[in-house]
């Protein structure tokens, strides 16, 4: 009876263990080698997230509870190289934002919270792709904008 007991625990114990090791090992090899599968080869994979307080594009993590103790870094400029097959993957933190590249006729799509919306484009002029939110979201809405900066064998400002 006890011998049956401790391997019922034993059995409870390696269940539990597996779950807390296996399911991050599984969603570090999901977004690792998973997600990058899912695109043409070469794609470079780029992923925003929008947050309206600040009004700030960021390329770090915002998940669960990253959005209140932790200040999430502002990115600005995005280096691709001339060429270049693009993989955006968009989303909010907490409103409805909207992404486009005007210059591209990109967008606007909509990006709503709890969503990863992706777009692509191919970075074929070197040059500067500015990249904002098309929809008032908040006070700080102006300041949800960047640039990717394109380079390669010419340059042309007119983007
Ligand atoms: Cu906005």
């Amino acid at each position: 009876m006890l011998k049956a007991a401790t391997l019922k625990e034993a059995a409870a114990v390696l269940v539990v263990v597996s779950l807390l090791v296996g399911l991050p090992l599984y969603l570090w090899y999901w977004r690792s080698v998973g997600l990058p599968h899912r695109y043409p080869a070469g794609s470079k994979i780029i992923t925003l997230t929008a947050i309206a307080d600040g009004g700030v594009w960021t390329q770090d993590d915002v998940i669960g509870g990253t959005y209140w103790w932790k200040k999430a870094s502002r990115t600005s400029e995005i280096p691709l190289k001339q060429g270049d097959h693009v993989v955006v993957r968009l989303r909010s933190a907490d409103v409805l934002h909207s992404f486009a590249i005007p210059i591209l006729r990109l967008g606007p799509v909509e990006v709503p919270a709890g969503h990863t919306v992706e777009v692509t484009f191919d970075a074929n002029r070197a040059g500067v792709l500015t990249f904002l939110c098309w929809q008032v979201c908040s006070p700080e809405h102006p300041s949800l904008r960047g640039r990717f900066l394109v380079e390669g064998r010419t340059t042309d400002t007119g983007w």
